[in-house]
């Protein structure tokens, strides 16, 4: 119960600060955990919420493709231009690396000319479906900052479902569908991220933006965390304040631009008319030039670093945190439970770590000479009143520790110490 009464002062706390602080002109915090200051006591470090950089996290992955024999090569074969089934004299040989297109190749430097890309058998078994699951896992989970972007070197499939996993590949959700005709492949009426709102961002929708086979120039297809992301921080995305005060405190949200795994599964190749041409079918393949992923690692804002060793991400915890995501307390630091830091009050965020002079605010009960249940029972119900009192008149840096998680465990709890003095009595 005190728990609970000193959790809804930690909230209205929270709540208070946030509308007290100025809005920052510029949103890019969070980019240190802890800071040395003065204060009437003296050199204490002051706690802030913190997470890593975004980066691209094509770097740390690994891409996995099923059935695992589908990229082109083995044996060597020839396929035709998408636009002209009489033009086929591209080669496809895994063992001669000029003419190998492995899957490393969606995520080489795409900087030069010609692009270099990973190309699949042609569809030689039809009708039998062309089939491929491109898997992309970080062993990690991370979180995405900016739009998906997969670059087709051929034309974009006529079907293709983007899904995600959020515990390292065991159950998946479908992201975004993509179809020429949306009805016909998925039974699903065709929507475009610009129909969504702030009550509908989680929906998952198909789109036919991307989807007009090789008629058309672009080659490009996106998963848009932007525009999502535009919802709540607006059209250019300067209010990030907005954005990431809604992260706080809806965990679906959040939990929608996070993931462990990502799955491209290419269902039915650019065919670019009504009829599959059954006499040409090597003009029927899939090939990915570029695959781009932006995010950081989840550090449950305790952390600003992710270090990337034995390929494996891991943050590098602070708050007394521990685990590969800043997960839970360290070893005696296990007081009270955890909780990640919060982006909230703006701009700093609470560190949520534990209070290094606890032991100045926080009352010993050996000290009050508590004698009999009766004083403890008053002792108890009063607290929280001595508790607010505290929180009014601390100053500043003691206020954002006290209200933390991931104390020492021999200093937090004091009920478990009334408990223990009642029993002995
Ligand atoms: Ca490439």
């Amino acid at each position: 119960m005190y728990l609970s009464r000193f959790l809804s002062i930690h909230a209205l706390w929270v709540t208070v600060s946030s509308v007290l602080q100025p809005s920052p002109l510029v949103w890019g915090h969070y980019d240190v955990c802890k800071t040395q200051i003065y204060t009437e006591e003296g050199k204490v470090w002051d706690y802030m919420a913190c997470q890593p950089e975004s980066t691209d996290m094509t770097k740390y992955l690994k891409v996995k493709l099923d059935p695992p024999d589908i990229t082109c090569g083995d044996p060597p074969e020839t396929f035709c231009a998408m636009g002209n089934p009489y033009m086929c004299n591209n080669e496809c040989d895994a063992s001669t690396p000029e003419l190998a297109h492995p899957p490393e190749l969606m995520f080489d430097f795409e900087g030069r000319h010609p692009s270099t890309f990973w190309q699949s058998a042609t569809w030689k078994e039809y009708p039998k479906p062309l089939q491929v699951n491109i898997t992309l896992s970080w062993s990690k989970t991370i979180e995405l900052t900016d739009n998906i972007v997969i670059t087709f070197e051929s034309g974009r499939p006529d079907q293709m479902i983007l899904e995600k996993s959020l515990d390292y590949g065991r159950t998946w959700q479908p992201y975004q569908y993509y179809a020429t005709d949306c009805l016909d492949a998925f039974h699903m009426d065709p929507k475009s991220v610009k129909d969504l709102s702030q009550h509908t961002v989680l929906e998952i929708i198909c789109t036919e933006e991307y989807s007009t086979g090789y008629t058309t120039n672009s080659k490009i297809i996106h998963f848009e965390i932007k525009d999502r992301f535009a919802f709540f921080a607006g059209p250019r995305l300067r209010n990030m304040a907005s954005l990431y005060g809604q992260l706080d405190t809806t965990k679906k949200l959040r939990d929608f631009f996070t993931v462990t795994d990502l799955r491209i599964r290419l269902l039915r190749p650019a065919v670019g008319e009504i009829f599959v041409d059954e006499l040409h079918l090597a003009r029927y393949f899939y090939a990915i030039s570029d695959i781009k992923v932006r995010g950081r690692c989840k550090c449950n804002l305790h952390a600003t670093v992710c270090v990337y060793d034995n390929s494996k991400l891991t943050c590098e915890c602070e708050h007394n945190t521990t685990g590969p995501d800043c997960g839970k307390c360290k070893k005696n630091y296990q007081g009270r439970p955890w909780s990640p830091g919060s982006y909230l009050p703006i701009p700093k965020g609470t560190a949520n770590t534990y209070p290094p002079k606890f032991n100045r605010i926080w009352p010993n009960i050996s000290s009050l000479e508590v004698s009999n249940p009766k004083q403890v029972n008053f002792f108890a119900e009063t607290f929280p009143v001595y508790l607010l009192y505290q929180l009014m008149f601390m100053s500043t840096s003691i206020k954002r520790n006290l209200l933390s998680v991931c104390p020492e465990s021999s200093n937090y709890f004091l009920t478990s110490n009334v408990r223990r003095k009642k029993k002995r009595k």
